[in-house]
Order: structure tokens, then C-alpha cells, then sequence
């Protein structure tokens, strides 16, 4: 038998190279984030009809979200550039990614993180992969003007996204369900929180519209928790509450960027309750084999708010987006989930509780 390279992914940056920004070969840094799944869902008939649902399972990207793509972009672009270290605020997942890609590139990384409520898998990443993290005793939002402000005045690269590479890495998403599917689906749900993800995958829709390989556009659904939910209520909150700890953000970077994606997709920006995303984070798991962390739930929800509303038509294709690794967030599947059962080295008082 010969060994062949066939169905070796090169990461997102060398695979969609022709619809990303230029960049040289030898800062290109990559962990072979991408090419992540289109998981079909087969057992919420009861909820969905006859409805095709897919889910887009980001959090198998290497670092657990899709943050992954971005950053690859980001920190090959701040390498390029000659930089020696990266900076970002962050409710977790970008800290984990940014100091993941900063390692891999040699770089630096200082994280910004509010200091409680960022979710254990993600601080430890931070910390293991060698980042200066920093606990900021106030929340997102304080912790992203404090990095604007001091890469204003030093040589840090700034990795959230208000970074333009970073979307631009993200985009390649939507490119990603357009190959899988082999056409653009109905609808596009997402949670959001700086409203990156879903300007990103509207640029992304976009751009292969625009090269004949997809004949429609889906329409963009975002979905905010409901204590966090400034473009929903169309002004920043300055104190958001949410169990969904990864988008608990009161002033979006890209609150723009997420207007435009409703406006011209006709879709819509809305919100769920904590009990709704916890709902749909459990029946992920426990139904379809999907363990995801709970902000990524935010977009299911999103998905049976609107089916209940009646939005959403059989025959439809919709595709939710889980932007992140339930492992993520161990404490919050431990408080939403049965507790194991202590049981003596006694074969048939374990058979008596198995119901044997
Ligand atoms: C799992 O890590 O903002 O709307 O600092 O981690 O593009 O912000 C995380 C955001 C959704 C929202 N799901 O995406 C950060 C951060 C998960 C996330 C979002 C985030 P955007």
C-alpha cells in the first residue's frame, strides 16, 4: 500500500488562501484549525419537524472554539509584521486561542480577563500556554478599552476582533458550510456577543455569493442572552448578566457589523433566557452526542424560539453554529447534569440500580 497526503488539511490560511489577504509563507502560523464538522442532527423531530438542522461544531478547532480561525490570521499577520507579542481582552476563549498562537509563533501573549466568571477550561489554557493573564476587577468591556487604549501606545499587537485579520480568518467558516452542504442554508443562527462571529460568516456568505459557488444567502440569526443583549435592547448595559459567561459583553466591537448582517439578510438579532440556552446546551448533549459549552447553545435556542414562533418552515436548512468545546466549562455541565452514584465493590447492588 502507498501512503498519500490525501484528505491532509493544511489549516484554514494555506486552504483559503485565494479569498484571504496576502500573506508570506513563513508567517504562517497554524495549528490546523478549520475544517470542522457539519454535524446533521437526527433526533430533535419533536421540536423541528421535518426541518434539516445542522450543526457547525467549532468547538473541535484546536484550541475548543472557533476562535481558532481568527487568531491564526491575527498572529500570522502580527508575525509578518515583525511583532514580538500580542494583547487581547477576553471572556476566555480568545485568551485560550491567542496565547495558544502566540506560543506556537514565539510571541508573547498578554490576556485581559474579568477576574471571575471566565469559565476553568479556558483560564487554564490561558495560563498553561504561557500567557501573562491578567484579572481585570471589572468585565469585558473595561477590559477591551484597557487594551485599546494601551496598544495605542505600545508595540502589542491588539488580537481582538476589531482586528480586521481576525474576521477575515473567521469568514472562511461560512466557506466551510457552503462546501459541505454544496449550497447556502435557509438559516444561519448564531450567539453573539461581540458580534464578530456572525459579521464575519456574513462576509464570508458574501464573498462566495459574489463567486457564483452558492446561488442564495441565508438569512443571519443571532441570538444575545437575555441579561446581555445590547443590540437587542439597542443600547450597551453596563453591568450584563448571564450564565453564558463567553458572551457576557454590554458594549459589542462589532454592534455594526451585526446590524448590517440582519438588515441585509433579513434575518434577525434576538434574544434567549439562560433557562432557554441551558435547555438547548442540555438536549445537545444528552440527545445528540454534542457537548458544546453553554453560550454556543445560545444559537439552538435561538433555533426553537424561532421554529415556536413560527418562523421556520419544513424543508427548511438551518445551520446553528457551536462556537465552542463543552469541556470548556466543566463547572457548568457538573450543575446541569445528574450526579454519579457511589456505589460499594457489590456486583449485584450495581445491577439492582442498572434496573437489572
Ligand atoms: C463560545 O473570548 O468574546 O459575537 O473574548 O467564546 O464573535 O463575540 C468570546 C465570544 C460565542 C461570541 N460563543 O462571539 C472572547 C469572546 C463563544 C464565545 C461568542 C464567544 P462574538
Amino acid at each position: 500500500m502507498q501512503l498519500t497526503r490525501k484528505g491532509l488539511w493544511g489549516g484554514l490560511i494555506r486552504e483559503f488562501r485565494d479569498f484571504l489577504p496576502e500573506i508570506s509563507d513563513s508567517a504562517i502560523t497554524t495549528l490546523r484549525e478549520g475544517n470542522t464538522p457539519l454535524v446533521e442532527v437526527e433526533n430533535l423531530k419533536d421540536i423541528f419537524g421535518d426541518i434539516r438542522l445542522l450543526l457547525k461544531y467549532e468547538g473541535l478547532n484546536p484550541t475548543g472554539s472557533f476562535k481558532d480561525r481568527g487568531m491564526t490570521f491575527a498572529v500570522s499577520k502580527a508575525r509578518e509584521e515583525g511583532a514580538k507579542a500580542v494583547i487581547c481582552a477576553s471572556t476566555g476563549n480568545t485568551s485560550a486561542s491567542a496565547a495558544a498562537y502566540a506560543a506556537k509563533a514565539g510571541m508573547k501573549a498578554y490576556v485581559l480577563v474579568p477576574d471571575g466568571g471566565i469559565a476553568l477550561g479556558k483560564l487554564s489554557q490561558a495560563m498553561m500556554h504561557g500567557a501573562l493573564v491578567l484579572q481585570i476587577k471589572g468585565n469585558f468591556d473595561d477590559a477591551l478599552n484597557l487594551v485599546k487604549e494601551i496598544t495605542k501606545n505600545y508595540p502589542i499587537k491588539l488580537v481582538n476582533s476589531i482586528n480586521p485579520f481576525r474576521i477575515e480568518g473567521q469568514k472562511t467558516a461560512a466557506f466551510e458550510v457552503c462546501e459541505h452542504l454544496g449550497f447556502a442554508p435557509t438559516y444561519h443562527f448564531l450567539p453573539v456577543g461581540n458580534a464578530g462571529n456572525i459579521t464575519a460568516y456574513w462576509k464570508g456568505y458574501n464573498e462566495y455569493y459574489r463567486e457564483g459557488f452558492i446561488s442564495n444567502l441565508p438569512k443571519m440569526m443571532g441570538f444575545q442572552a437575555e441579561g446581555s443583549a445590547p443590540i437587542v435592547l439597542g443600547h450597551p448595559i453596563e453591568d450584563p448578566h448571564t450564565i453564558a459567561t463567553a458572551i457576557k459583553i454590554g458594549n459589542p466591537a462589532s454592534w455594526e457589523g451585526a446590524l448590517k448582517a440582519k438588515k441585509e439578510s433579513g434575518g434577525v438579532i434576538d434574544m434567549v433566557s439562560d433557562e432557554e440556552i441551558l435547555e438547548a446546551y442540555k438536549l445537545l448533549a444528552s440527545r445528540e452526542g454534542v457537548f458544546c459549552e453553554p453560550a454556543s447553545a445560545a444559537s439552538l435556542a435561538g433555533a426553537i424560539k424561532m421554529k415556536k414562533e413560527g418562523v421556520l418552515n419544513d424543508g427548511d436548512t438551518v445551520v446553528c453554529t457551536l462556537t465552542g468545546h463543552g469541556l470548556k466549562d466543566p463547572d457548568n455541565a457538573m450543575n446541569n447534569s445528574p450526579k454519579p452514584t457511589k456505589v460499594p465493590v457489590d456486583i449485584d447492588k450495581i445491577l439492582e440500580i442498572m434496573g437489572f
